[in-house]
């Protein structure tokens, strides 16, 4: 598919990089956009595609909302649809098996803040703004920012982000654990492909599995999590990377992993 908004850059360490780019709006995310990330995210080559990278076009924003010229005139049945239709295409990025990550280089707003909370890792300029300024709208987060911000930050936080609408800076995103890490703009890139490079020299199918167990886990009761841990770390002594990998420490040699 071409893309009217999305611009994708496969770099040749395995990392992809998806710009969302419609600089008219800060990059707010209309229908066409949503629906061009859940095709990006289905179709995805995980051959080639170790890490998923996404950002904002410009200096200004990463992605300032939802649309809202877009959504002005919607009904309640179209507001629904528009709700499924973003919130399907970010959990299909949250359900990726490998590591994603929001470079957030400005505005993260609205549908742009639940956005980068569907990425494994959140990864901040000086300069960016988070918030939830939805019920401002008369609406509330629809993209699953009402779920996924109390995971991350906590209830109480969370309901004053959205109760409020009022935005934070990267730093106080820091603070309460929102952001993993704050930089300058202009090192913003370089940091994030730094980690996820540090990412990329281990087992991939131990990171999905992490994920997995991560990202399920979290829905589960203390004995679902835990058994299913046991199920993924046992699946992992059937892969060829587990046996390398730790003959590799055995013998003092570097390892390089296959992911198989
Ligand atoms: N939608 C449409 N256009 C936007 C936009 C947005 N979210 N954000 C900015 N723009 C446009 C502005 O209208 C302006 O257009 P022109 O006037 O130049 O034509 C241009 O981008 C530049 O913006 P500003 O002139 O306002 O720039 P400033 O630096 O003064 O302010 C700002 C930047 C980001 C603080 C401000 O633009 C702003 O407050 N924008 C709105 C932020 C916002 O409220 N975002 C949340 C949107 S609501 C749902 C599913 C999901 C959602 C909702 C429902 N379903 C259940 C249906 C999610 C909702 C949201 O995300």
């Amino acid at each position: 598919m071409n893309y009217q908004y999305l611009k994708v850059e496969d770099r040749n360490d395995g990392i992809s990089v998806l710009t969302i780019s419609a600089p008219k709006t800060l990059n707010a995310l209309n229908s066409t956009i949503l629906r061009e990330i859940d095709d990006y995210v289905s179709n995805i080559d995980l051959s080639r595609v170790k890490s998923l990278v996404i950002t904002g076009d410009g200096e200004k924003s990463f992605v300032a909302g939802a649309d809202i010229s877009e959504m002005v005139h919607l009904g309640e049945k179209e507001g629904f649809e528009l709700s499924k239709l973003g919130a399907g295409a970010f959990r299909k990025l949250e359900q990726l098996p490998i590591p994603t990550v929001a470079a957030v280089n400005g505005f993260a707003l609205g549908g742009g803040c639940e956005l980068a909370m569907a990425c494994d890792i959140r990864i901040a300029s000086v300069n960016a703004k988070f918030g939830q300024p939805e019920v401002g709208l008369g609406i509330i987060p629809g993209f699953s920012g009402t779920y996924r911000l109390w995971k991350l930050v906590g209830q109480a936080y969370a309901k004053e982000l959205i109760f409020t609408g009022k935005m934070i800076d990267a730093q106080e995103a820091l603070r309460i654990g929102l952001v993993n890490a704050v930089c300058e703009p202009a090192e913003l890139m370089n940091n994030v492909f730094a980690m996820v490079g540090k990412m990329l020299r281990n087992a991939p199918l131990a990171i999905a599995a992490a994920k997995r167990c991560i990202n399920n886990g979290f829905d589960m009761t203390a004995d679902e999590a835990i058994a299913l841990e046991n199920v993924e770390f046992g699946k992992l002594f059937a892969t060829e990377d587990q046996k390398n990998g730790m003959s590799a420490f055995l013998e003092k040699r570097k390892v390089m992993f296959k992911g198989k």
